[in-house]
């Protein structure tokens, strides 16, 4: 029978910071196993994910690391994607939203949607931060949910139940850029109107079918997917802003749409999409085989993502492909819980995380330790939990005990009693027979548990062949039984070599690194899931085998451990240090005493000074956005610090060349850094 064709998708990363091993474990390390099955087990599969390159996540990071969002998303984008190739996260492609071609496909989906009369134009009051002068949406404007009271919920979704909100539902908004209470203000936005969708929604999710067609069996759907939508439709689905009044993201392609974008969540799931279109580019495939109703419609696409993110996959994005019109939808959305990271959630801002990009630098021949063990803990059905003391428990106890130990007996014995050269397998007692039957199930229990998405129980399936080998060994005791009956030993080692070998074939999905390196020393390959085995056989010689597992120390326990800083207690109304500089980044700037011997208001800008300041060596412009806290007389004849070397900006047509540097305290109220003693115009800070 014809495999089923996939596409499967992989939640693209905020590329505003590195992974750490929840991302990995919830999302990607899942997706990864079950792609690696497929293509084994003779599917045709794409397997598609790529850097989430617009969105408040991306421009606040900007603005705390004080550089623009491309330099952000570069910076990450670079980051995330070698980790991925470094832990063999095996993507078809790793593309980006920040992309040409993305902004193409996303701007032509758009459209199409509007020509369709998809969305609704609608003006009405949104929340607007005077100081920013910028409306606040998604991660702009923070407030307690209205669904559960937690009490830093975002403008469009509450990450703690999920909920998908707009900014005017938050109970006690507060900006996250000036920290105060913002106004409201009026502004135009396209609307998606999701209440016209919730009856083949319901149908959809409930049952699998629209208009009573069979698109997929909702049983093989998680039951919390199931229902989340399901608690979201019968809620009472509400129309929801599809652009946002920012400078970053796709421009909405649309007349009288200035300093418009399209909202994150409609552009990066269009992403897949694009990075289709690249990988079929790159690759001479038409890229239409993987997505279109008409050439993809016996393909079964998979989304795999976080539980924080159910709503856009399972509601909003299907929506907007239904209305597309040209796409397959959803064959399953496997959404997985939460990793949490030694009684605490993963945080960025705490520094509460173990980097992915750190783990490989400093451990970099143990990823398939750290699969194994994210494996091991996978949150499919509940959080779970990562400690170090647990990673050092199952790599000690499992996989170097169990897994290492009987590969190395094996190999061991066979080049002590026969220098590497396969012994044959003679006559089968009944248990040599039982335990050849028993190891020849595990592919296809492990089969049956990944179709299902089960990689914790499929991994453990894997485990029981090295388990059932020990036993064996330990059962048959060949070393003692080598004296008296040689030509038993060379049947008990044949089999256990048969045991290694379907060890090392079922391996390729978890361990790939370790499934190589036994497959090599086995001197067999195999491109399919299911073999004819014996593929060992007698007389031939295999290499030899070295320790696969180095056991974790105390030590090392430790200090992963003592690495687990929360941030000093600082005050949460100030933004933690920014990322430590080296002395000599410190010395590129040139700090100097400035003397403002001018200060003018800037035309129709009520946040904006135009200094002249004596430096000492020159007289120069400033343009300064300190107005609403010095007005001219204030801050004429100060000295002040000025950092003298900044790259010239234009600012409203005026040309400033450096800038003051200036306090900002929890309030958002500035002081000028004055000096202390009078040294005049000019001495430099050091
Ligand atoms: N960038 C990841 C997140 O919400 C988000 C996924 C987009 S998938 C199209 O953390
Ligand atoms: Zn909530």
């Amino acid at each position: 029978m014809e495999k089923k064709a996939y596409t499967v998708t992989a939640a693209l990363p905020y590329a505003n910071g590195p992974l750490h091993l929840g991302h990995v474990a919830g999302v990607y390390l899942p997706a990864d196993i079950f792609v690696r099955f497929l293509k084994l087990n003779g599917h045709d599969v794409a397997f598609i994910c790529g850097s989430d390159e617009h969105g408040a996540a991306i421009t606040l990071r900007a603005k705390k690391e004080g550089i623009k969002p491309q330099e952000i998303v570069d910076k990450y984008h670079r980051i995330i994607k070698d980790s991925f190739e470094t832990f063999q996260i095996s993507f078809d492609i790793f593309h980006r939203t920040s992309s040409p071609l993305h902004h193409q496909v996303a701007s032509d989906f758009f459209k199409k949607l509007h020509d369709k009369d998809t969305f609704k134009e609608e003006r009405s009051l949104q929340y607007y931060d005077n100081d920013y002068e910028q409306f606040l949406a998604d991660r702009y404007i923070t407030g307690t949910c209205p669904k559960c009271q937690y009490e830093n919920a975002y403008g469009d979704q509450c990450e703690k139940c999920g909920a998908d909100l707009s900014p005017n539902e938050l109970i006690n908004p507060i900006s996250t850029l000036s920290g105060k209470t913002p106004q409201l203000k009026e502004t135009a936005h396209w609307y998606l109107p999701m209440n016209e969708h919730e009856d083949w929604l319901r149908e959809w999710i409930q049952k699998g079918s629209i208009d009573g067609k069979l698109l997929h069996d909702p049983k093989t759907w998680k039951n919390q997917v199931i229902g989340q939508c399901m608690s979201w439709i019968n809620g009472g689905l509400r129309a929801r802003a599809m652009t946002r009044d920012l400078d970053w993201g796709i421009p909405v392609p649309l007349p009288n749409s200035e300093g418009k974008v399209l909202y994150v969540w409609l552009d990066a799931p269009i992403g897949y999409i694009s990075a289709t279109q690249q990988w079929a580019l790159d690759n001479g495939k038409n890229w239409k085989d993987y997505w279109c109703k008409e050439e993809a419609k016996d393909r079964k696409l998979v989304h795999f993502i976080g539980k924080d993110n159910i709503v856009f996959h399972a509601i909003i994005f299907p929506i907007l492909l239904k209305a597309h019109g040209d796409f397959i939808l959803p064959e399953n959305v496997p959404a997985y819980e939460f990793l949490n990271l030694e009684g605490d959630k993963f945080s960025t801002s705490r520094n509460w995380a173990v980097w992915l990009h750190e783990y490989l630098e400093n451990y970099p021949t143990k990823v398939d330790e750290l699969k194994y063990v994210l494996t091991s803990i996978a949150p499919e059905n509940k959080d779970s939990e990562f400690t170090w003391i647990d990673f050092q428990t199952r790599i000690n106890s499992e996989l170097a005990d169990i897994y290492g130990n009987f590969v190395n007996r094996v190999t061991v014995l066979i080049h002590k009693y026969y220098k590497g050269v396969i012994p044959s397998a003679h006559e089968l007692t009944t248990y040599d027979q039982k335990v050849l039957d028993e190891i020849a199930t595990i592919p296809g229990k492990i089969s049956d548990l990944l179709y299902q998405y089960k990689i914790r129980e499929a991994q453990q399936e894997m485990m029981n062949l090295a388990r059932i080998g020990n036993k064996y060994l330990a059962d048959e005791e060949p070393w003692k039984v080598i004296k008296s009956d040689p030509l038993r030993v060379e049947t008990i080692l044949n089999v256990a070599l048969q045991i290694t070998e379907q060890l090392a074939l079922c391996s390729r999905v978890f361990l790939p690194k370790t499934a190589d390196l036994l497959l090599q020393m086995l001197r067999i390959e195999s491109s399919t899931w299911d073999n004819k085995l014996p593929m060992i056989s007698g007389g031939n010689t295999i290499g030899t085998s070295t320790i696969l597992f180095e056991k974790i120390t105390d030590e090392w326990v430790e200090q992963e451990k003592s690495k687990l800083i929360t941030s000093p207690t600082t005050n949460s109304n100030y933004p933690i240090m920014k990322e430590l500089i080296s002395f000599e980044d410190f010395t590129k700037m040139d700090l100097r005493i400035g003397h403002v011997i001018a200060a003018d208001k800037m035309e129709n800008a009520d946040k904006l000074l135009v200094l002249k300041v004596d430096t000492g060596i020159d007289e120069r412009t400033i343009v300064s956005g300190i107005a609403k806290h010095y007005d001219t007389a204030a801050i004429l004849g100060k000295k002040v610090v000025v950092l003298m070397n900044l790259a010239p900006r234009k600012i409203r047509g005026v040309e400033s060349h450096g800038m003051l540097l200036m306090a900002e305290n929890s309030d958002g109220e500035l002081s000028a850094l004055i000096s202390e003693k009078d040294f005049g115009a000019g001495p430099m800070i050091s």
